[in-house]
């Protein structure tokens, strides 16, 4: 009998049962065999991931280790630092890209259009993997530092899958999920061996992290020591070493204590050429100001790494982290300024100081981390398509429909005009 006769009496018996049994009854489906299957007929019966099945990678994305897969070219990494005994209060952010990954698995190819930005980054031109971890020691911070430079410095050198287009996209590009703050000064290194510059850095942060060594308790240590690599001075260091561009770069989010009894701690910011945005500046600048602050300072051409401290986001909003800071931003507002942001030529991101011991239940922290993530991906994504000439401009479908001068159908006063829309008019 030909397979396809066969199939039509299935199909036959199949529809016969259907009549029998009605819907609720669940009939056994009949499934032809796997067989001979082709990979296209296998991936659509089985490939799709739900939220909560599948094992856990960054966005269910493919995982490779990376560094021991030299062969594997890619254009987005996303990339775990889990190293956390630099921290001077919290330790626990070695378990920040675990957590960071699990608040990711609502985040998928098939649902992951972002509509602030009129396109999917997970079904989009780059290739993007979930290249796992670099193990990094716990005991030897020299080491680890060492190890850390040594895998960023790898991946970034390679050469991206899409090497040839956009043509400024040579290597690939990683975002990063700490671990502690100090993650930040491997990737700095890395980055300036590979663009061959110094880069800009948009840090978004409770606090400066410009700090000078001697700014902790040192008595034990009068010269250079591993103990002045921490997660509060790694940018002191990366200017030391001149990885930073001069007057370019911006914290963003301020509202630390300082030390002593005066401002010296700024005065010694201002030599490290950050501009100073405070949180409480949002209340005067907004949201818009604080993005146009932020791109006039840097531009849309100077190569830039961006870090973030999820400690920006308010410990009302994000507790789950290694210095909690109260009267930070919302994690709305944060989102919103990474959206105004987007025009940035990023080479690089973290997120870092992701503690969960210290987060709700719920994985709010994560949850945040995570979503900040996927506008990373986004921005990356679409300033590639902008570049490779192939981004189109979209608009939602009745974007601020609220503001409209039209009138809901079969109204004529402006407060039934504000009514919701009906579910068929959606
Ligand atoms: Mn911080």
């Amino acid at each position: 009998m030909k397979a396809n006769t066969l199939l039509g009496l299935l199909g036959g018996a199949l529809a016969l049962a259907d009549q029998r049994t009605g819907f609720y009854n669940n009939p056994e489906p009949l499934i032809p065999s796997t067989e001979g299957a082709s990979t296209e007929e296998l991936e659509a019966r089985w490939g799709t991931d739900w939220g909560f099945s599948g094992i856990t990678t960054f966005a269910h994305l493919k995982h490779t280790k990376c560094l021991v897969s030299p062969d594997e070219l890619f254009d987005i990494g996303i990339i775990g630092i889990p190293f956390d005994t630099a921290v001077t209060y919290r330790p626990g952010a070695r378990f920040g890209p675990r957590a960071i990954r699990a608040a990711s698995a609502r985040q998928t190819s098939f649902r992951g259009f972002n509509h602030r930005a009129g396109l999917n980054p997970y079904a989009s031109w780059p290739v993007i993997l979930d290249c796992g971890d670099i193990p990094v020691t716990p005991f030897d911070n020299a080491l680890a530092l060492h190890q850390m430079t040594s895998g960023y410095l790898e991946l970034v050198s390679r050469k991206a899958y899409n090497y040839e287009n956009p043509p400024s996209h040579k290597h690939p590009k990683l975002i990063t999920l700490g671990g502690d703050h100090s993650i930040a000064l491997p990737a700095l290194r890395a980055l300036n061996q590979v663009y061959g510059k110094p880069v800009s850095v948009i840090h978004f942060d409770a606090h400066l992290d410009t700090w000078h060594p001697g700014k902790y308790p040192s008595t034990w240590a009068n010269s250079p020591t591993q103990a002045d690599f921490t997660h509060g001075s790694m940018f002191w260091l990366a200017r030391q070493e001149g990885l930073i561009a001069n007057s370019t770069s911006v914290h963003a989010g301020l509202r630390t204590r300082l030390s002593g009894e005066d401002y010296s701690d700024y005065e010694d910011d201002d030599q490290q050429g950050f501009l100073r945005i405070e949180a409480d500046d949002i209340e005067i600048l907004g949201v818009e100001g604080v993005v146009r602050a932020i791109m006039e300072r840097m531009g849309t051409e100077n190569p830039v790494y961006l870090s973030v401290d999820i400690d920006v986001i308010d410990p009302g909003l994000a507790p789950g982290t290694g210095t909690p800071e109260v009267g930070g931003w919302t994690s709305r507002e944060m989102i919103q300024i990474l959206r105004g942001i987007d025009g940035l030529n990023l080479v690089g991101a973290d997120i870092v100081e992701v503690a969960p011991a210290y987060d709700m239940t719920g994985e709010s922290t994560a949850l945040a981390a995570a979503q900040l993530v996927f506008e990373m991906v986004t921005s990356m994504v679409k300033r590639g398509l902008q570049d490779r000439g192939e981004y189109i401009e979209r608009v939602p479908p009745r974007k601020n429909w609220f503001l409209s001068s039209e009138k809901v159908v079969g109204t004529d006063d402006s407060v039934s005009s504000q009514k919701p829309l009906k579910h068929d008019e959606i």
